[in-house]
C-alpha cells in the first residue's frame, strides 16, 4: 500500500495504484543519476494532485476567457512573483507545459518562419529544440549549428563568433543538455549584441544551481531565460520563461494565445511551492552539494580510467565516453540499470556510433543530493560503475546482480520524499 495512503487510487483502479507503487519502490531502490530527473518535495506532490487539475483559465491573471479564478489568479501571481524575485528577472511567464513548449514560445515571440536560429548541436550537449533537423525547430527555421573544440569539449566561443558574423542568427541559444561546464553568458551577449542576435539561454539543467548561487546567472546577459521546472529546481514537470520587461509583451502573446490553451493550474501551484523551497536558506546548500557530488564521482571516476568530456564538471553532469573501455553507451547503461544504477546512454561530441546506441553515459547528481548522499559516497558508486562496466563486456550478471543488492542496503538508509516502503 502506497505511504502516504491513496485509498481511492486504490479502490477505484488497483491496476494504475500498483503501477504506481511500483515505480515508487523503483525510484526509492534505485540509485537515480539521470542529469534531468529530481525527486520533488511531498509538499510540491500534494499540490500537483489537487482540484486545481479541474481548472480552465486560458489568458493571464485578471484577463482569462473562464470564469471562476478567483483562486487561479493569486496562485500564478505568487508563481511568477516567486520566480521573478528567485531569479532576479522583469518578467516570468510560469505557464509553458515543459521545456521543449517553452522553448518554441521564444521562437514564436522572435522569429518568424525560416529565419536564422543557432544553438549548440545536439551530439554536442545542445537540445533538439535547439535547431536540430528532427525537431520542428530544425524545419521550419533555417538552423546554424555550433560545436565544443574536440581538444577541451568546451562550446568553442571563437566559431560561434564566426558563425554568428557570417550567418547572422536573429536567435542565439546557449546552454542545453550535456554541458558539463559553466556556460559563459556574458560572451554569448558580446557575440549577441554585436551580431545584433537576440540572446537565449536554456537553463533547464542548471536553474537550481542558478537559484542556489552554485552557478553564474544569465540575467544581465541574456534576453530571454527558459527552464524546465523540474530538473536541478527540484519542482513539477513544467517550465518557466524569463525575460526582461521590454520582452514580456512577445512572451506572454507567444504562450497564450500564440502557442498553448488553459495552463495546467495544478503544476502553476505546484512551481510556487517548489520556488518557495528554492528561496529557504537551506536551498544554496543543497544545490552546492550537488556541484560537490559531481567534482567527486567525476574524480572517482577518472581515477578508475574514464574517460570525461572536458575532463570533469563544473555543474550536476558528467559525461562519460567508454570508447575506451570497449563498450557502447546503452548495453552499459542497461547493465547498470539492472544494477540499480539508473542513468542515460547519451552521444559524446564527434561520437563515431548512431544516437541509439552512443558511445557515452551521462551521470547527474541532482536526485542523489535530495537523498542525501554526499561525496563520501562517490567513490562507492564510481566502484559500482565501473564493475557493472566491466561485468558487462564480459555478460556477467553475477556481479551485476550483487552491486544491485548492495545498492539497494545502501539507499535503505537514504529515504525519497513523498513515498515510504511498508514492509
Ligand atoms: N530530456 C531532457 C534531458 O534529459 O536533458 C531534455 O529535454
Amino acid at each position: 500500500m502506497h505511504q502516504p495512503a491513496v485509498p481511492h487510487l486504490h479502490d477505484q483502479d488497483p491496476e494504475i495504484a500498483g503501477l504506481v507503487e511500483d515505480e515508487a519502490r523503483r525510484q526509492y531502490e534505485k540509485l537515480r543519476l539521470i542529469a534531468s530527473e529530481n525527486y520533488v518535495s511531498p509538499a510540491v506532490l500534494e499540490a500537483s494532485g489537487t482540484v486545481l487539475t479541474n481548472k480552465y483559465s486560458e489568458g493571464y491573471a485578471g484577463r482569462r476567457y473562464y470564469e471562476g479564478q478567483q483562486f487561479v489568479d493569486p496562485i500564478e501571481t505568487v508563481a511568477i512573483e516567486r520566480a521573478k524575485e528567485l531569479f532576479g528577472t522583469e518578467h516570468a511567464n510560469v505557464q509553458p507545459y515543459s521545456g521543449s513548449p517553452a522553448n518554441l514560445a521564444v521562437y514564436m515571440a522572435f522569429l518568424d518562419p525560416g529565419d536564422p536560429v543557432m544553438g549548440l548541436s545536439l551530439p554536442m550537449g545542445g537540445h533538439l529544440t535547439h535547431g536540430w533537423s528532427v525537431s520542428a525547430t530544425g524545419k521550419w527555421f533555417r538552423s546554424v549549428r555550433y560545436d565544443v573544440r574536440a581538444d577541451t569539449g568546451c562550446v568553442d566561443m571563437d566559431q560561434v563568433r564566426d558563425l554568428a558574423l557570417k550567418e547572422r542568427p536573429k536567435l542565439i541559444w546557449c546552454g542545453g543538455t550535456a554541458i558539463p561546464r559553466i556556460i559563459d553568458f556574458p560572451a554569448f551577449a558580446e557575440i549577441a549584441r554585436e551580431t545584433g542576435a537576440v540572446l537565449a539561454a536554456d537553463i533547464a539543467h542548471i536553474a537550481g544551481l542558478v537559484a542556489g548561487g552554485a552557478h553564474p546567472s544569465p540575467v544581465g546577459h541574456a534576453d530571454v531565460i527558459t527552464t524546465t521546472t523540474h530538473k536541478t529546481l527540484r519542482g513539477p514537470r513544467g517550465a518557466m520563461i524569463l525575460s526582461t520587461a521590454e520582452h514580456a509583451k512577445a512572451v506572454d502573446k507567444a504562450v497564450f494565445p500564440g502557442l498553448q490553451g488553459g495552463p495546467h493550474d495544478h503544476t502553476t501551484a505546484a512551481i510556487a511551492v517548489a520556488l518557495k523551497e528554492a528561496s529557504q536558506p537551506d536551498f544554496p546548500a543543497y544545490a552546492h552539494q550537488i556541484v560537490a557530488n559531481a567534482r567527486a564521482l567525476a574524480a572517482a571516476l577518472v581515477e578508475r580510467g574514464y574517460d570525461l568530456i572536458s575532463g570533469g564538471t563544473d555543474n550536476h553532469l558528467t559525461l562519460m565516453d567508454l570508447t575506451n573501455k570497449g563498450i557502447g553507451g546503452k548495453p552499459a547503461a542497461q547493465a547498470l540499470d539492472r544494477a540499480g544504477i539508473e542513468l542515460n546512454y547519451n552521444a559524446v561530441p564527434f561520437d563515431t556510433r548512431k544516437p541509439f546506441d552512443p558511445s557515452g553515459l551521462r551521470v547527474g547528481t541532482g536526485a542523489i543530493t535530495t537523498r542525501g548522499l554526499t561525496e563520501r559516497h562517490m567513490p562507492q558508486i564510481a566502484a559500482w560503475m565501473d564493475e557493472v562496466v566491466q561485468a558487462a563486456t564480459k555478460q556477467d550478471e553475477s556481479v551485476v546482480e550483487r552491486v544491485a543488492g548492495e545498492v539497494r542496503e545502501m539507499l535503505a538508509s537514504y529515504p525519497i520524499p513523498g513515498w515510504t516502503p511498508t514492509p
